[in-house]
């Protein structure tokens, strides 16, 4: 998969994609990264990228035509066409399921905006989707951006160990994660569960279950709606919200 970035800001994502599972996935090639910045598809002797907004008020705008051409120079770089998508706080929200969507495409650009925004052209015929990643303002959409990149990086075939994709597996089915533990086994006189000791696995496997259902209907009852269940589980579910199981 490839990922276009486009950002008045490249220097916000030279950390973040260069360490850990992301680096590493460029590395293989699961996935190609690109940052571009508007300002160099500027026309003008200022490299001028905003401007005031028609109406007046306060704060700046950004400029049309820096992204649409710096867009479409991107698009010619390579086939096929990307998905061009806005990071805004009045995108859909960046769900599991989003992220899935997302990941299925074969090239995405990623406009990251500022200041108060970007020209309304930009949303309506250049866009083709529209995500924000939670209800509080950022002073931009490069956090965004490197968090549906990891995000989308991760579901990208061999990026994650088997193990790891079996976790994502239970992630898919809307439940959060069993509590971990490594070693020591006692830790400031706090001992880890018994079960975790008892080297038997089918056991381990009820109780880590048990867990995330536990965790998931006293954290974020929300979920359970979509998660999969048996009947026994939904009661478990039920029972834990109302704190009658101990965990
Ligand atoms: Cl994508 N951009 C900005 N500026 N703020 C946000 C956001 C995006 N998602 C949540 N808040």
């Amino acid at each position: 998969m490839r990922i276009d970035i486009l950002s008045l800001f490249p220097g916000m994502f030279a950390g973040p994609f260069d360490a850990s599972i992301i680096a590493r996935a460029r590395e293989s090639g699961a996935v190609e990264i690109a940052i571009h910045n508007p300002r160099d598809y500027t026309e003008d002797k200022h490299h001028v990228v905003d401007d005031y907004a028609y109406g007046g008020g306060p704060g700046m705008v950004m400029k049309p035509e820096p992204i649409f051409d710096c867009v479409d120079a991107v698009q010619a770089m390579t086939e096929p066409r990307a998905k061009v998508v806005l990071l805004t706080p009045q995108g859909r929200l960046l769900t599991h399921e989003v992220v899935a969507e997302l990941a299925a495409e074969p090239r995405l650009i990623l406009i990251c905006g500022h200041y108060e925004g970007v020209d309304e052209r930009v949303r309506e015929h250049l866009c083709e989707d529209e995500i924000s990643i939670g209800d509080y303002v950022l002073s931009g959409g490069e956090p965004a951006a490197i968090v549906l990149v990891d995000a989308v990086t991760r579901q990208q075939p061999g990026v994650l160990g088997s193990e790891l994709s079996l976790e994502e597996e239970s992630h898919a089915q809307g439940l959060l994660e069993y509590p971990q533990y490594t070693r020591p086994a006692e830790y400031r006189g706090h001992a880890i569960p018994d079960i975790l000791l008892s080297g038997h696995h089918a056991e381990i496997a009820k109780w880590r279950r048990r867990q995330s259902i536990i965790r998931t209907a006293r954290r974020r009852p929300d979920l359970l709606a979509k998660a999969d269940l048996t009947d026994e589980e939904r009661q478990l579910a039920t029972d834990a919200a109302h704190a009658i199981n101990d965990e």
